[in-house]
C-alpha cells in the first residue's frame, strides 16, 4: 500500500508508526506537484496528507486510517474492544492529539524571537501546563500510554511528545515535562525502544532539514 506524507507530520507519524508496529508494508512518499493537484484532490478533497492507497481504496483523515489498519489487519490489534480499554485509550488520543498537541503547535506561530508577542506565549504555556497535568492524571503509562499493550493511543502520543520536545524549549522551559513523573518515564522509554527511536529520529531529521531549507 501507499502512504502519501512526509514523516515528520505528526498526523503521518501516527499512520507510519501503526504500520510500522502491526508489520504493515508500506512506501512512504509525497504526492507528485503537491497537495493541491486536481490528481491528489480527487484522492483526499481535503488536499491534505496523510492519505492511504490501498488497492483501489483511498482512505484519508489520521484516525480514519488508523481505524481502516486496524480493522483490516487483525494481527497486533492496537484498537482494544472491551468498553473499560476502549474508554482509557480513546480518552488517551484525545488528550494527545486534541489538546497537547493543539497546545503545544499554538506555540509554532510565536517560535521566531524577532517577531514574539510574550503575552500570547505566556497564555500559550498556561494552557499547555495545564494539559500536560491532566494528561498526567489520566495517563497508564505501564508501560505503554494506555497500559499494559501498544495501542493507538501511543500512535497519537508520540508525535505529539516530539513536538511538545521540539517547540517548548525555543521558549526558555527546558524539560516540558518537568514534574510529570508517568510521561517523563514514558518519554525515556519512547527514546530507547527501537520502533519508537527510529520514527523519532526521522521525525527530527525531516523537520530540521524542512527548516534548514526555510531559512
Ligand atoms: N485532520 C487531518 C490533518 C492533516 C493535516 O493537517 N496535514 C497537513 C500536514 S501536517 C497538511 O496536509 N497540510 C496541507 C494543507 O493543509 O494544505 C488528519 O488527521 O489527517
Amino acid at each position: 500500500m501507499d502512504i502519501y506524507g512526509v514523516v515528520y507530520s505528526p498526523f503521518m507519524a501516527r499512520v507510519v508508526l501503526a504500520a510500522r508496529y502491526k508489520g504493515i508494508k508500506h512506501k512512504i512518499s509525497m504526492p507528485a506537484d503537491g497537495t493541491k493537484t486536481p490528481k491528489f484532490l480527487k484522492m483526499n478533497p481535503l488536499g491534505k496528507v496523510p492519505v492511504l492507497k490501498d488497492g483501489k481504496t483511498i482512505v484519508f483523515e489520521s484516525g480514519v486510517i488508523l481505524d481502516y489498519l486496524d480493522a483490516k489487519y487483525k494481527k497486533k490489534p492496537i484498537i482494544p474492544t472491551a468498553a473499560k480499554a476502549v474508554a482509557q485509550t480513546r480518552l488517551l488520543v484525545a488528550m494527545f492529539g486534541e489538546y497537547v498537541q493543539t497546545a503545544a503547535f499554538g506555540l509554532w506561530p510565536q517560535a521566531d524571537p524577532t517577531k514574539r508577542d510574550q503575552a500570547v506565549v505566556d497564555a500559550a504555556l498556561v494552557q499547555l501546563n495545564k494539559v500536560l497535568d491532566t494528561t498526567e492524571k489520566v495517563f497508564a503509562g505501564k508501560p505503554f500510554a494506555a497500559g499494559a499493550k501498544f495501542t493507538i493511543a501511543d500512535c497519537y502520543a508520540v508525535p505529539a511528545l516530539f513536538f511538545l520536545h521540539f517547540l517548548v524549549p525555543q521558549f526558555g522551559v527546558k524539560d516540558p515535562l518537568a514534574g510529570r513523573k508517568k510521561l517523563k518515564k514514558y518519554w525515556a522509554k519512547v527514546n530507547k525502544d527501537k520502533l519508537t527511536r527510529d520514527l523519532l529520529a526521522e521525525m527530527n531529521t525531516g523537520l530540521q532539514a524542512v527548516m534548514a531549507a526555510n531559512r
